[in-house]
């Protein structure tokens, strides 16, 4: 599971009775760029495997993330300098034993949703995206100058008609999903800060913004690889280009390009079903059959997509347009493959992604999507699953 650190409202104790062996974290409390000393990841490491020696083992097993600099993703002459740290960190991570670093590649925003509470029949709460509420977001709330020429205009006329309806109250909500900030950050944006933060990125279209990562990957893939670290890019969340920013890491083809541009699996992927799955145009399978051996982190967590263009919510684990079956099965047989193959990472570290916040979480804060019970109930369905696929391979 992931874990944001001792401010947390899941505690280490909550993880390891949910069944698990390891932990997902990050050093959120370090400014985005800068180096990660092998004292501060010392430090966290001793948190996780605090009670180590009177219950069952906790490690650190994944980094999520270690933070790209916007700087490199706009490909700015100060990039270089960041990237030097970005090497450091991978060092300093590697010495402490700490191998496997999960990162993104989105400009300005990480994850986006429209609805951060939007009510299931069952009372409980998921994340939507709604692309109306965005687009109205981005033309009546932010005010982006240009905007307009990246929608229809029948989706502009809807934006408008949605925007009159909603109550004060629906656009405080909206605006608060929309400039939530990053994850594992108590700070939003503000609202003219966040437009600066767009126009620094005028000069950036597709093409640069690949160019920009294919560089960083060619820059850290090398130490990486030296220190034995595994790279694994989150996709695009929602895996399309968003508020005039470009995104370059959502389909088959961008995976295909990425892991191209450095060939060699230091430069691997996190294979998120939910984040690639809203796609109806990605076969998970397919992914998983071509670059099973580039894959060092998994995400299970499924959408249900409710219509086009781009309305969808966190459906529950097992009821959305994932189909694990078929995505497990898959995995389990590129981790049987691995005897074969001689990949040193037998068992892919696995997390349940987002879940609802039930009932019984709504007296904790938890981060939006990072409920303890929801997502508990989540991997626990999907440990049943995996378990009986197993078995059924195994025959
Ligand atoms: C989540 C994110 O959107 C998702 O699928 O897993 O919280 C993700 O972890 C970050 O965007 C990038 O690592
Ligand atoms: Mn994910």
């Amino acid at each position: 599971m992931r874990w944001y650190g001792p401010k947390d409202g899941v505690s280490l104790m909550d993880i390891r009775q949910a069944g698990c062996s390891g932990v997902v974290t990050a050093l959120h409390q370090i400014p985005v760029g800068e180096v990660w000393s092998v004292e501060d990841i010392k430090e966290r490491i001793a948190i996780v495997e605090k009670d180590n020696d009177k219950f069952s083992k906790l490690t650190w097993d994944v980094v999520e993330s270690l933070p790209v600099h916007e700087d490199i993703k706009k490909g700015i002459p100060s990039r270089e300098g960041y990237i030097e740290n970005y090497k450091q960190s991978l060092r300093n991570l590697a010495a402490c034993g700490v191998t496997t670093v999960c990162y993104n590649f989105m400009p300005v925003l990480d994850w986006s949703r429209t609805q951060l509470a939007h009510q299931m029949p069952d009372g409980s709460y998921a994340l939507r995206f709604v692309y109306v509420d965005f687009i109205a977001f981005d033309l009546f709330i932010l005010k982006r100058p240009g905007a307009e020429k990246d929608y229809d205009e029948d989706l502009i006329t809807k934006a408008k008609a949605h925007f009159e309806q909603m109550t004060e109250e629906d656009k405080v909500k909206l605006k608060g999903a929309m400039l939530q900030g990053l994850p594992g950050s108590d700070d939003a944006f503000e609202l003219s800060a966040f437009q600066k933060l767009l126009d620094s990125y005028n000069h950036i279209g597709d093409k640069e913004l690949r160019e920009n990562l294919y560089y960083f990957i060619q820059q850290v893939g090398p130490v990486a690889k030296e220190v034995g670290v595994n790279m694994c890019i989150h996709p695009d969340d929602p895996p399309r280009p968003l508020i005039g920013l470009p995104r370059v890491f959502s389909t088959e083809s961008d995976v295909e390009q990425l892991m191209a541009a450095y060939d060699d699996p230091a430069n691997g992927v996190t294979f998120c079903t939910g984040s690639f799955g809203v796609r109806a145009d990605n076969d998970l399978v397919s992914i998983i059959t071509k670059f099973g051996h580039r894959i060092h982190f998994i995400h299970l967590r499924t959408t249900l997509r409710e219509s086009e263009p781009w309305v969808f919510h966190e459906a529950p684990h097992m009821a959305g347009d994932v189909d694990f079956y078929d995505v497990i099965e898959a995995l389990l047989k590129e981790e049987q493959n691995r005897e074969k193959t001689g990949n040193k990472v037998k068992s892919i570290p696995m997390r349940p992604d987002h879940g609802h916040h039930l009932w019984c979480d709504m007296q904790n804060k938890y981060y939006p999507g990072y409920s303890f019970v929801g997502r508990l109930k989540g991997l626990a369905e999907l440990r049943g699953m995996e378990i009986a696929i197993k078995r059924q391979m195994n025959k």
